[in-house]
């Protein structure tokens, strides 16, 4: 029994000083392995009297657990200093400057976004998002698009693929569905601008199938054209940072506003710029109306109550105008060139 003490003693202090991974092994393989110490005395059980054995198995078993429970906590020890030690040694500072590589730069687009966003927060404005892909109901119904109505047919809209129940979902053709859940979600007064990717099958010079836009809604008792009017005027000066500005408001036709109107802007040619603001003539520069009243009541609230205005603008064409980008296709090219001229 003694020498027993004694091993497991030798064995103990041998785990607890094992300095790595690799000297810990040599120490399991000499005591646990095929041929180590506490295997060798194991195999001696078989040669014992019934009597002996069952003195002696117990005692070396419990033995042999406390060897192997020990070398697993050690184990566990060395693993863990092993791999703070390596986080120590491979540790980055990401917050350094990047010297030696092409800094990237902020697209015209994302920078349009970020103009936007803070010009109409200013106004008491916020943001809500949704998703890309829609169903008719956010997408059309709720707006009160007819069924029939040419802006749903194939040359229009991006389908997917009828589901079992004959439903198709859709690539949203306006951010309008954002509105539309935050009317159905929010109680009055809402102010809120929807930035996002639009989708419509249009391929040309002047349209890509992906394209970017923010539209905007207020709800609230008593607004009015007047209320549309300021808030939109404001906004143009603001973006094209200048202090005078002529506006034109040309009756047209959504089927979510009434009345609707297309607003343009005084514009001249200074050279081969354009230049915003007053001038001989006018540039169409986002549509807007007073939100219909079958919309309202689509989203659950009652038009008598509640009205409000919306307007929505095409974010590749302001960001074109106000930073002289002569063509919308290289906007979504990623020529890392034109991205380092144009970017910010
Ligand atoms: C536009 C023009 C006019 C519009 C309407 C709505 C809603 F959801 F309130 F009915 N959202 N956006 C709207 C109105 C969009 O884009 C040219």
């Amino acid at each position: 029994m003694d020498d027993l003490k004694s091993l497991e003693a030798d064995l103990m202090g041998r785990i607890d000083a094992a300095a790595d991974e690799r000297a810990l092994e040599d120490i399991r393989v000499a005591a646990l392995g095929k041929k180590g110490t506490i295997s060798e005395r194991m195999k001696t059980l078989g040669k014992m009297t019934p009597d002996e054995r069952k003195e002696a198995g117990p005692i070396l078993n419990s033995l042999r657990d406390r060897v192997a429970t020990a070398i697993s906590a050690q184990k566990a020890i060395l693993e863990h200093a092993a791999m703070e030690a390596r986080l120590a040694a491979e540790a980055v500072d990401v917050t350094l400057p990047v010297a030696s590589l092409p800094r990237g730069r902020i697209h015209p687009v994302s920078q349009v976004f970020a103009e936007v966003e803070a010009i109409f927060a200013e106004m008491g404005f916020s943001t809500r998002e949704g998703p890309d892909i829609e169903d008719d109901f956010h997408n059309f119904t709720a707006l009160n698009f007819p069924v029939g109505h040419p802006a749903r047919e194939m040359h229009d809209t991006f389908f997917f693929d009828e589901k079992d129940d004959g439903s198709r979902m859709v690539l949203r053709t306006h951010t309008s569905p954002v509105q539309i859940r935050t009317m159905m979600n929010e109680k009055p007064p809402i102010r809120i601008i929807a930035p996002g990717r639009t989708f419509r099958c249009d391929s040309d010079q002047t349209h890509t199938p992906m394209f970017h836009q923010v539209e905007g809604l207020v709800i609230d008792r008593d607004t009015h054209m007047g209320h549309l009017k300021g808030t939109l005027e404001a906004f143009v000066k603001a973006f094209f940072e200048i202090d005078e500005l002529t506006t034109r408001f040309r009756p047209h036709f959504f089927p979510f506003t009434e009345p609707s109107a297309e607003m343009d802007v005084g514009y001249e040619r200074d050279g081969g710029t354009i230049k915003i603001g007053t001038g001989e003539k006018w540039m169409e520069i986002l549509g807007c109306g007073m939100v219909h009243p079958n919309v309202i009541r689509n989203c659950g609230l009652d038009p008598d109550e509640y009205q409000g205005f919306a307007f929505g603008m095409g974010i590749d064409r302001l960001a074109m105008l106000k930073y002289g980008i002569p063509d919308l296709r290289d906007f979504f090219a990623a020529d890392s060139r034109w991205l380092q001229h144009y970017g910010f």
